[in-house]
């Protein structure tokens, strides 16, 4: 048993006295008398990096969730030394390295504990496997409360858990459910206003413990490899996540049409099922961007094949979907069938693609198409060969995006539903048993796959999907939560899940709305497709075991609602577009958990069910049948009820309205927020003007805007449009500056500003410092409206 008690003592190995050390460009390496070895690298002022060997060698050094560029360079590196540290000084952090036992302190510049080793690096020999078992344990303050982990299906505050991140199918998973889907081994730690966060890039299972075992102690460690970890510091919680998210990298721009609804079912087939329910949408005018097709469209799950019975011409139907503003999304699997008659398995076995045993018998497993064989991901030569594979199902069939499944991995009917840990890996020329291998296994099938669409796409974007993942692979794909539950605590999962992803750098993130297995009764359907609008990836997928689950499936009521849910996710995709862009260019999650905007709050230390959509909206949703309304908290500041521009007073917990039709939905004051008008699919029409919805605010407020093609790499060559607005109320006026950046230009002239909450009546306007009279602005008093053109650099309105 490996656990950090005081009983376990014995059997750990630490770390003796500093001998010497040195100094070497941004790196400092100990050697203490047992030839232990630490380096400490200083990426930048505020991100250390802690690797130790304790036999004195180090790993070759190979990373796969770093990102090929992140921004590094610092300030300062001073190295100041007494009889008791070696202290190591930069512009923003003091790190002080113990000559007795190499144990090491983070402080600020006014010598604030940030966080220090409690037993600090020890570790246990592995006599089974080689290598050893790498701990660290660190003293944990009063009051301080933990965030993060990837996908952990549990509370959103981690304090008092403990977690250990291996990837696994688990179907149907509940609550406090250890290991699932992803490993993403990142936590954000708060205490003291001070903010910081530890990324233990360590591809072996991994272990947290966030003061369980011992209530004042936080403890990481993994069954094998290295003690390999980065120190981010903050001191807020956005600089911990923007910095690890820098560190872990950045996507690209996904397609703007991957922002609209999507409609899944394990499966749709024949074609004809296919066109009923995509049809069914449209009849009813239920907006709607892709449908995806389930393993039932291959022939017998061989993946990169069509069954013909059921698809006769899957490049007309996919050319026909398309014309109806439909994208296809295909299923692809790990596992390929063991079939000599079949081509991708040929091919795999004559390259010598597969996966295989210790002793050299491929690794073979039970999946759907019954017994298969696997190609090592981990093999660089393997993913360009399976990006090719996307030729013909891209290039020529027309699909628009992939969806990888199964890839944890999973196998069916054996224990620990995976490999077996003797599997090899190429890991990138750095071979290696599946015990290492098994986290990112997932993560460089996303990568392979994203590489094939992007090649095979290009000039457009590609959107790929994926169950499984390791850190970083935010760079690749988005993801889903995999197989949950039709229950309400699922609905609360699925809350805390997302603000959980967005926080550990995978923003693009969603749930199976309605939940995969089991049926939701039509009033859960409809609380989570409220939940499912305001989370990045908006799906709606179930078993199919279970009864159907389109909208139009629980009734005339539902369907009503949940359509007018959807339609205002569309009618806000141009703000959310601007949160995938401050995702890609900075690194900024796209919904943000109230202790995330305010930290220095304590009341949000443990307020989860509460979280910002992009910047400005404040969504909570209702996770109890039966509600009315709920209690809520509001964040500081002022806020507009959505629904009746009611101004509250944040800072509170208060009682909020929401029976069936509505959810609580709250605009920040002085928040500018873009919509475009409802449409069936992303770029059904060509936008002839878009509405800003202005909410007035005594003092100043920014907001952003930004546009682009909605497809294509121009983007990246500086045809974008990026607005910045900034508000500025007074009692009598309100102001708006515009500044623009960037070549594109939109394809609208003109913006109607329609504002909320005026305390005077419009009598007097200034535009670019002229005035000019109402009627040349089209204003409309009854509902606060103006018509101006879309370059204008100032507006002023006045009582
Ligand atoms: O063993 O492809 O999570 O979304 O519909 C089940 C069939 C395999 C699991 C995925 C689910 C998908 C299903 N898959």
């Amino acid at each position: 048993m490996i656990t950090n008690t005081e009983l376990e003592y014995k059997g750990n190995l630490f770390p003796a006295e500093i001998i010497s050390f040195k100094l070497n460009g941004d790196t400092i390496s100990f050697v203490t008398k047992n030839g232990v070895r630490l380096k400490i690298t200083v990426l930048r002022d505020s991100i250390f990096r802690f690797r130790y060997a304790p036999e004195g060698i180090f790993e070759n050094d190979f990373s796969y969730a770093i990102d090929e560029n992140p921004s590094s360079g610092f300030n300062k590196l001073e190295i100041v030394e007494d009889t008791e540290f070696i202290t190591i000084i930069t512009k923003k952090l003091k790190c002080k390295v113990a000559r007795i036992d190499l144990r090491i302190g983070m402080y600020d510049l006014n010598d604030r504990v940030i966080v220090e080793d409690e037993l600090g690096f020890h570790w246990e020999e592995s006599f089974e496997f080689g290598g050893n078992l790498v701990k660290m344990s660190k003293a944990s303050i009063e009051s301080e409360n933990f965030f993060g982990l990837g996908d952990t299906p549990t509370n959103f505050n981690l304090k008092g858990k403990e977690i250990s991140l291996w990837n696994t199918d688990q179907y149907a998973y509940g609550k406090d459910l250890n290991e699932l889907y992803k490993a993403v081994p990142f936590y954000v730690a708060l205490h003291n206003n001070l903010a910081y966060g530890v990324f233990f890039d360590n591809t072996f299972k991994t272990h947290f413990d966030f003061c369980k075992d011992r209530r004042n102690i936080t403890s990481f460690w993994a069954d094998g490899g290295e003690m390999n970890y980065y120190f981010i510091y903050g001191p807020q919680i956005s600089d911990v996540v923007t910095s690890y998210t820098d560190l872990t990298g950045k996507p690209e721009l996904p397609p703007m049409w991957a922002l609209g609804y999507h409609q899944s079912k394990w499966s749709y087939f024949p074609e004809s099922k296919v066109k009923e329910i995509t049809s069914k949408f449209r009849e009813l005018k239920f907006p709607c961007d892709a449908i995806y097709l389930d393993i039932d469209y291959m022939e017998g799950f061989r993946c990169f094949t069509w069954n013909k019975e059921f698809f006769p011409d899957p490049k007309r139907m996919v050319q026909e979907l398309e014309a109806d503003g439909f994208k296809t999304i295909a299923i692809i699997d790990p596992g390929i069938k063991i079939d000599p008659e079949y081509s991708v398995f040929k091919e795999a076995l004559e390259k010598d693609f597969f996966c295989k045993r210790a002793d050299g018998p491929y690794m073979r497993g039970k999946v759907w198409p019954g017994e298969c064989y696997f190609p090592d991901y981990t093999n660089p030569e393997v993913r360009e060969w399976w990006a090719d594979l996307y030729q013909e199902l891209i290039a020529e069939i027309g699909v628009k995006g992939v969806w990888n499944d199964m890839n944890e991995p999973a196998v069916m009917e054996v224990p620990g539903k995976t490999f077996p840990m003797d599997v090899r890996h190429d890991y990138d020329g750095n071979p290696c048993s599946h015990r290492k291998a098994h986290n990112v296994y997932g993560m460089q099938m996303a990568k392979a796959t994203y590489e094939g669409v992007k090649k095979f796409i290009y000039p457009k974007r590609p959107f790929v999907i994926t169950r499984a993942n390791y850190a970083g692979g935010q760079r690749y794909t988005s993801t889903w939560t995999g197989d949950n539950v039709a229950t309400w605590e699922h609905l609360y999962l699925a809350n805390m899940q997302i603000q959980r992803l967005c926080m550990s750098g995978m923003s693009f993130s969603g749930t199976d709305i309605g939940g995969f297995a089991e049926q939701p009764s039509g009033e859960l359907f409809t609380r989570w497709i409220q939940l499912g609008v305001f989370h990045p990836f908006c799906r709606t997928h179930s078993s199919g075991d279970h009864g159907d689950q389109e909208p139009w499936c629980f009734g005339e009521e539902v369907l009503e609602i949940t359509k007018k849910f959807v339609e205002l996710r569309y009618q806000l995709i141009p703000y959310l577009y601007t949160a995938f862009h401050q995702y890609v260019e900075d690194g900024v999650p796209i919904i943000k958990p109230l202790v995330y905007v305010d930290q220095e709050d304590v009341q949000t230390h443990y307020r989860s069910d509460e979280f910002i959509f992009g910047n400005q909206i404040l969504v909570c949703p209702i996770q109890e049948p039966n509600a009315l309304g709920r209690r809520m908290y509001i964040s500081r500041g002022k806020w507009f009820n959505y629904w009746d521009d009611e101004v509250v007073e944040g800072g509170k917990e208060i009682w909020v309205d929401a029976p069936l039709h509505k959810m609580p939905l709250y605009i920040k004051e002085g928040a500018i927020i873009p919509k475009y008008p409802v449409q069936q699919y992303v770029d059904e029409i060509e936008i002839k003007e878009l509405l800003l919805e202005v909410y007035y605010k005594h003092g100043l407020e920014n907001s952003e805007l930004y546009e682009d093609a909605h497809d294509g790499f121009d983007y990246k060559k500086g045809r974008y449009s990026l607005r910045s607005f900034k508000l500025s109320g007074k009692l009598q006026e309100i102001s708006i500056q515009q500044h623009k950046d960037g070549k594109y230009s939109a394809s609208y002239e003109t913006m109607k500003l329609r504002f909320h909450g005026l305390p005077f009546e419009i009598k007097k306007l200034i535009v670019d410092n002229e005035e000019v009279s109402l009627e040349f602005l089209k204003i409309d008093l009854k509902e606060n409206s103006l018509i101006i053109n879309k370059d204008f650099n100032s507006l002023q309105l006045m009582g």
